[in-house]
């Protein structure tokens, strides 16, 4: 068990979906679980999230956005990381930047997971204006954990399903990385219809590396977000980022395939609770 008494604190700038698990949800509870502070600064309020699910309602919080902002920052308030997700508007883009410029600090992560798409379709709020607005974010980043349809907006580039060639994988990787982030963790990658997981690249040292596991059938939402959290969890407990990116690809198929042999709706978000103790054994914190 690690001893410590520093404890690193990131900054989750999310929504929050009521009903099924996402986003602000999702991440509260894995980086709390991984002894990590999170300050919760919420982009949205809505009573599910928008996939595949009508009727959510939708509550924008931009303008509480700022005043988080400046209230932290005259509180002088150190982050370990800044962790940014779902954003509902230009607005919040820019504020998002602002943000990182105010709390960048020498040692910090800025992750920013650029919410907006999958299987070769932007989420239903979002234009491809978004897009190049999340591709300036990206580029003030350290790190990018978009997925493979993300990665291609992002790139301007058209969506292609796969299966995948690893030089294929590997000139979107490096692409992304010429944007800014000089880490990229890329999720939904696949070279046969058996296996899926995740690509890292870290430019400083043109090192990749892939985590593949069994697929298991099925869209489940709000996967994303619990693979980001899990990667978030790795680094900050002084993982490297291939390793990382290792634990979340695990922590998240284990948490899929239990909502899977549960039979549960694709739409609820998956049973990570449940996985918890795996992420901590592997995290070396039990
Ligand atoms: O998991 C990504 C996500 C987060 N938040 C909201 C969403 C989505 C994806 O659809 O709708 C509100």
């Amino acid at each position: 068990m690690k001893e410590s008494t520093y404890l690193k604190r990131v900054a989750a700038i999310h929504d929050i979906s009521g009903f099924g698990k996402c986003s602000l949800t999702v991440a509260l509870p894995i980086l709390s679980a991984a002894g990590i502070e999170t300050s919760a600064m919420p982009t949205a309020l809505l009573s599910t999230h928008t996939g595949g699910i009508s009727g959510f309602t939708y509550l924008d919080t931009t303008s509480e956005m700022r005043p988080f902002m400046n209230h932290w920052k005259s509180l002088d308030i150190q982050f370990d990381a800044i962790y940014s997700g779902f954003l509902g508007s230009f607005e919040q883009l820019d504020i998002v930047k602002d943000f990182i410029d105010e709390f960048r600090n020498e040692g910090n992560i800025v992750l920013v997971d650029p919410v907006m798409a999958d299987n070769g379709e932007l989420y239903k709020i979002f234009t491809p204006e978004f897009a190049v607005g999340m591709r300036d974010l990206c580029r003030k980043a350290d790190i990018i954990v978009p997925n493979i349809t993300e990665a291609s907006l992002l790139l301007d580039r058209p969506y292609r399903p796969g299966v995948y060639t690893q030089s294929y994988i590997e000139d979107m990787v490096e692409g992304l990385s010429r944007l800014g982030p000089k880490q990229i963790v890329l999720t939904g990658v696949y070279f046969d219809d058996e296996t899926l997981g995740a690509a890292t690249y870290d430019a400083s040292t043109g090192q990749v590396g892939y985590t593949l596991v069994p697929k298991i059938p099925g869209y489940y939402h709000g996967t994303g977000d619990v693979f980001a959290s899990a990667l978030l969890s790795g680094l900050l407990n002084g993982f490297s980022l291939d390793k990382s990116a290792g634990i979340a690809v695990r922590f998240t198929a284990e948490s899929i395939n239990r909502t899977y042999m549960a039979g549960t709706d694709i739409r609820f978000g998956v049973n990570f609770e449940q996985s918890i103790p795996s992420l901590l054994k592997e995290l070396e914190l039990v």
